[in-house]
């Protein structure tokens, strides 16, 4: 009976110590247009010493991990492949030359980074050759550029690329430590080249 015991006690501490090893959290977030539409098949990847697991954002735009291991340093990371016209059409080139004409500035840190075409960095008339290239279908691709940028919605918010380059940090979040509590980062889905946001999201 005492033998019994011991075997009950230590078989405890195993289990104890396996959940302590083994003590995992959650990470999830939702993708969002600019006009706050929700953003399918986004390629988010979240990336650890001893983790690496791609997900894709449903039909509302939510992700999830689960299972994820608490008190590491994570990195997350979103894509979108996508047709690069999506959305571009001679109408964008039109809030772009306005804006480069100083007629209508743009407002929001989406717009400018829509319309930095060549990731320059900056907004300007290299951005309207290369849009309307790809509306010709001389190119069928951006050179320089991804056909969407998903950043960090927090990032995006702070930043002020108005008053500047466009070289801020929109993966401001990484890396990030787990915890015990769940983690949410949001993004916001940016079509290159749609100034008005009618791209299908
Ligand atoms: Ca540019
Ligand atoms: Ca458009």
């Amino acid at each position: 009976m005492k033998l019994l015991k011991i075997y009950s006690t230590v078989l405890t501490f195993v289990f104890l110590a396996f959940n302590l090893t083994a003590q995992t959290t959650t990470v999830s977030g939702r993708v969002l247009n600019k006009l706050g539409v929700p953003s399918t098949n986004v390629e988010i990847t979240l990336t650890a010493t001893n983790f690496d697991q791609t997900t894709t954002t449903d039909a509302e735009g939510n992700y999830e991990f689960t299972e994820v291991p608490v008190n590491e340093e994570f990195s997350i990371n979103a894509i979108k492949e996508d047709d690069h016209l999506n959305g571009v059409s001679t109408f964008d080139l039109v809030f772009l030359t306005r804006h480069i004409l100083g007629i209508n500035i743009f407002e929001t840190n989406a717009d400018f980074i829509a319309m930095d075409v060549n990731n320059s960095g900056a907004n300007t008339a290299f951005d309207l050759v290369q849009a309307r290239r790809l509306i010709l279908g001389i190119t069928e691709e951006f050179p320089n550029n991804t056909a969407w940028r998903i950043v960090n919605s927090t990032a995006l918010e702070s930043a002020n690329f108005a008053q500047g380059s466009l070289d801020n940090n929109l993966q401001a979040t990484n890396p990030f430590m787990t915890t015990t509590d769940a983690t949410i980062i949001n993004f916001t889905a940016i079509k290159i080249g749609d100034a008005n946001g009618n791209a299908i999201p």
